[in-house]
């Protein structure tokens, strides 16, 4: 039959034992580095030791635990095997809730009054219609589309950067590195939800994030390492930019005597903007694990050139 190695901290992956083993009748399911998981036909992983995927001189397949592979690509003697990541419903039903909170919490001012309410302060802001509200979204891939969708329902002005041309009714549609300024440009709420790729890694430094306009605000849901945070720091303080909702970093966890986690105007969330049960993991490598045993094409599979 087929061995299923889990590579992660000790533990962490155990309950997808038991789904994998009733999903796949006859499995070996081992937890590296237990001298079976280096047999493995298929390795599960998030962030693999660096080197360990190569060492596996039978691996056949190779299944993220997330969305985003960069953590896998980022070792350089990662084996070229089919690498597939997770899509789910469920994943983009809760990115798009995240997208939704991230934006009513700039656009209706609770930024302003959960600080308010803090010091005892009554203050009204003036309202805007949704529509009088332009939302950025950096990224039109499977979670950036479906919030953008709903925020178009919810009569937000909606605008979207991706790197092929996309066509989604009710969004402004940018394309390419050459149209990024402008997109910038008109985006008062910015949403990241880009992959972490060579060509995305930096690219929300202090060059970008001042084309935005004055007042705009940040909401970081792809990777850490799209930021500069430094940079961030520096335009909040000088009072071009408003806030930021910071969801991933470039070390998790933050650490608790990070500066972000009391910088004015941050607020910081601990990757949880979208996170798949471990129900639903097993299941998709399990569907992976029988087209792969019946030869049949694999889903979700990543492009190893794009790095998404
Ligand atoms: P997809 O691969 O479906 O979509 C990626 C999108 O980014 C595509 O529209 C793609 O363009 C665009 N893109 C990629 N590179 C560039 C570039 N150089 N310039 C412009 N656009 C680019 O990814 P998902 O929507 O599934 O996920 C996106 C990311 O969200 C993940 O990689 C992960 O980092 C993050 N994530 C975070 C979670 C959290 O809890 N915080 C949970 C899940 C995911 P094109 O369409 O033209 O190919
Ligand atoms: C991710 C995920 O890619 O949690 O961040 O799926």
């Amino acid at each position: 039959m087929i061995t299923v190695a889990l590579l992660s901290r000790p533990g962490l992956m155990d309950p997808m034992k038991a789904v994998l083993a009733r999903e796949l009748p006859g499995v070996t399911v081992a937890s590296w580095p237990e001298p079976a998981a280096r047999e493995a036909d298929i390795a599960v992983c998030w962030k693999p030791e660096a080197g360990a995927l190569a060492s596996m001189p039978k691996l056949k397949l190779i299944h993220a635990i997330a969305a985003g592979v960069d953590n896998i690509l980022s070792d350089p003697t990662v084996p070229d095997l089919p690498l597939c990541r997770i899509v789910d419903p469920d994943i983009t039903s809760a990115m798009t809730e995240f997208v939704l909170w991230s934006t009513l919490y700039f656009h209706r001012d609770f930024d302003r009054v959960v600080s308010n309410s803090r010091d005892g302060v009554w203050q009204r802001y003036e309202q805007r219609a949704a529509r009088d509200r332009k939302v950025g979204i950096l990224g039109l891939g499977e979670l950036g589309a479906a919030a953008a969708s709903r925020l178009v329902e919810l009569g937000f002005t909606v605008s979207a950067w991706s790197r092929s041309p996309k066509t989604i009714a009710g969004v402004r549609a940018y394309h390419g590195a050459d149209a990024l300024d402008a997109f910038l440009s008109e985006t008062e709420i910015l949403v990241s939800l880009l992959p972490l790729t060579a060509s995305t890694i930096g690219l929300l430094n202090a060059e970008r994030l001042s084309r935005l306009p004055k007042g705009a605000a940040l909401v970081l849901c792809s990777r850490g390492e799209h930021l500069v945070a430094d940079d961030l720091v520096a335009l909040l303080r000088s009072g071009h930019l408003r806030g930021a909702v910071l969801d991933v970093f470039e070390q998790e966890p933050l650490p608790a005597d990070h500066p972000l986690w009391r910088e004015p105007g941050v607020l910081v969330t601990p990757h949880m903007a979208a996170i798949a049960s471990w129900e639903t993991i097993a299941l998709q490598v399990a569907e992976n694990a029988r087209r792969l045993l019946r030869g049949e094409p694999l889903l979700n599979v990543v492009d190893r050139a794009r790095g998404y």
